[in-house]
């Protein structure tokens, strides 16, 4: 077969943000525009001679186009195998999955993750290593490197490789596996949990909802969910994937599963709630009458990770990204591990977990894992709480007040402000970084400022330093707020508050009313209002 050399030019802005590159799905389908990525990965890795990669994405429009691309690109660089999912479909976690199990050398993920889909939405790009988890900044750094210098790149002339039925193919010299895209990862799942606990919880007439919000869990959730666990038919809702996610925002938080939380808070509630996001990642946790925030969640993981068959013998250590709060830290001091504290985003888990520091894992954007990957799982953590619900037998509810009963209650909400005019952004993250030194000591609407820094990373494992990880203050009585400028936006800048305050016996409040003496001292430093020129958050999760 023909292999095409195109002439090409260094195209500017290709790089990668917080997880892979993102932009919109038109900017994606120009001309070379996905090509000089792809190429650029492939030099940035040193190249695919002989290697085995795996391949798919969320199902997201142009899903299937840049497969196979992808797919002719590969070849023609002379790739050995690629294992693609039926379709060109695999969840995130399930990617991971299989790079591993397999063995191979990485793998693409064509995702924009929880960003909307569609002709006008998002489309992304992702790389992944041989430890199945997104590609660290080394890795990343060169792949960017390349898109600044890419001069040509390599793609076969060929038809469209049939992936719609599992089996082997041929491109070249490439070959092709299509494999079914839940069958591996039910599997783990299978070896992690006690399913028959969670069976027998089901037919004793346990009842949840689980929306996939149209994005890629649905298959995996009704195969798993209903059909080997026996939640009633049609617990999985919106349970079809489609190309613009049914026009929604597959973002699992209380605001985009409204009516997912509508329901769990209403007279006819099941005894459970969840929710997953575009490429299956993230998750959204809900009991009746309760949401449990993602950074709770965590902690109650941790706390009850024994009872769950992989974890029965305790954690090695957990670990969670800066912004989050700090609940998780209290279970680790429990239980006598080591609680680190990365920046945000899955990569930066990646050398803790192979290097077996720490077994769990937790972003306070409703992404939740374990060294069973190198990716956050949203399905895994529903089943982490089904297992653990069966075996202790209460209700969600319950379960959080015996947890803050024991832990106390980190109140916490994160503020966005979404599509920010980017050069306001920047000089209000500026202005804070100038302000950091003189703050300890001073009062900003009321509440005495004990420290503020900037946070850096040194990876204990490898040495590697991230700078730039975000703005912090803390006050006294133990608040905190965080200043973060989010790195998977394709439109202006996204301006991320976090907001945390701990309380040792009021354990029933509001988050948003507890934590209003830490929001107007966010708005006293950092100006957000007058900056951002909007009265109020976006998004508040
Ligand atoms: C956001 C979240 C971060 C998460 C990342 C990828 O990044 O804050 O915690 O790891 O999305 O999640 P940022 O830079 O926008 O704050 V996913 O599910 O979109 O791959
Ligand atoms: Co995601």
């Amino acid at each position: 077969m023909k292999i095409d050399t195109v002439s090409t030019k260094p195209i500017a802005g290709q790089k990668p943000g917080t997880s892979g590159l993102r932009k919109k799905t038109h900017t994606f389908q120009e001309p070379h525009y996905l090509e000089n990525f792809v190429q650029s990965i492939w030099d940035g890795i040193g190249g695919v001679q002989g290697k085995t990669l795996v391949l798919g994405g969320d199902g997201r429009h142009f899903n299937d186009r840049a497969a196979q691309v992808v797919l002719r690109m590969a070849a023609a660089s002379g790739a050995a195998r690629v294992i693609v999912g039926r379709d060109a479909l695999l969840s995130t976690p399930a990617a991971s999955n299989l790079i591993r199990a397999r063995g191979t050398d990485g793998g693409i993920i064509l995702s924009a993750s929880h960003n909307p889909g569609g002709p006008r939405g998002d489309f992304g790009v992702k790389f992944n290593t041989a430890n199945g988890g997104p590609a660290p900044e080394s890795v990343t750094d060169a792949i960017f490197d390349a898109t600044k210098t890419i001069s040509e790149y390599r793609i076969m002339e060929a038809h469209d490789v049939d992936l719609s039925t599992p089996g082997e193919r041929t491109l070249g010299d490439m070959v092709i596996e299509v494999v079914d895209p839940v069958e591996a990862y039910a599997a783990l799942m299978e070896e992690i949990f006690d399913f028959d606990a969670i069976a027998d919880l089901f037919a004793s007439g346990f009842t949840m909802r689980f929306d996939a919000m149209h994005a890629i869990t649905g298959p995996y959730a009704k195969a798993i969910l209903e059909d080997r666990l026996g939640a009633a038919k049609g617990s999985v809702v919106n349970a079809e994937p489609r190309p613009d996610f049914g026009g929604g925002h597959p973002d699992p938080n209380p605001i985009w599963a409204k009516p997912l939380m509508d329901l769990m808070m209403g007279p006819h509630a099941p005894d459970f709630g969840a929710a997953s996001d575009g490429d299956g990642d993230r998750n959204m946790i809900v009991g009746r009458g309760i949401y449990v925030t993602p950074s709770d969640s965590v902690a109650v993981l941790a706390a009850n990770a024994t009872l769950v068959p992989r974890y029965q013998d305790g954690l090695r250590g957990v670990a969670r990204s800066m912004p989050t709060s700090r609940a998780l830290d209290r279970v680790a001091e429990k239980l006598g591990v080591d609680c680190y504290e990365t920046p945000t985003g899955w990569k930066f888990f990646g050398n803790l977990l192979d290097a077996g520091r720490a077994t769990l894992c937790g972003e306070e954007s409703a992404g939740t894992g374990s060294d069973h990957l190198r990716e956050k799982d949203g399905l895994w953590a529903v089943l982490f709480w089904l297992n653990i619900l069966a075996v202790r037998k209460m209700p969600v509810k319950d379960l959080m007040t015996d947890h803050w009963q024991t832990f106390g209650r980190n109140y916490y909400s994160r503020h966005d402000y979404e599509d920010v005019d980017a050069q306001a952004a920047k000089s209000l993250m500026s202005e804070l970084h100038a302000q950091i030194p003189t703050l300890p000591g001073t009062e900003e609407a009321g509440l005495r400022v004990t420290k503020a820094d900037e946070f850096a990373y040194d990876d204990p494992v490898d040495g590697s330093h991230a700078a730039s990880q975000g703005m912090r203050v803390q006050f006294e009585g133990g608040g905190r707020v965080v200043f973060r400028l989010s790195g998977t936006g394709t439109v202006g800048a996204t301006l991320r508050v976090y907001l945390e305050t701990y309380d040792r016996k009021a354990l029933d409040d509001d988050p948003q009313e507890r934590l209003k003496p830490v929001i107007a001292a966010a708005d006293a430093i950092a100006h957000i209002r007058k900056r951002t020129e909007r009265d109020r958050p976006d998004v508040i999760t």
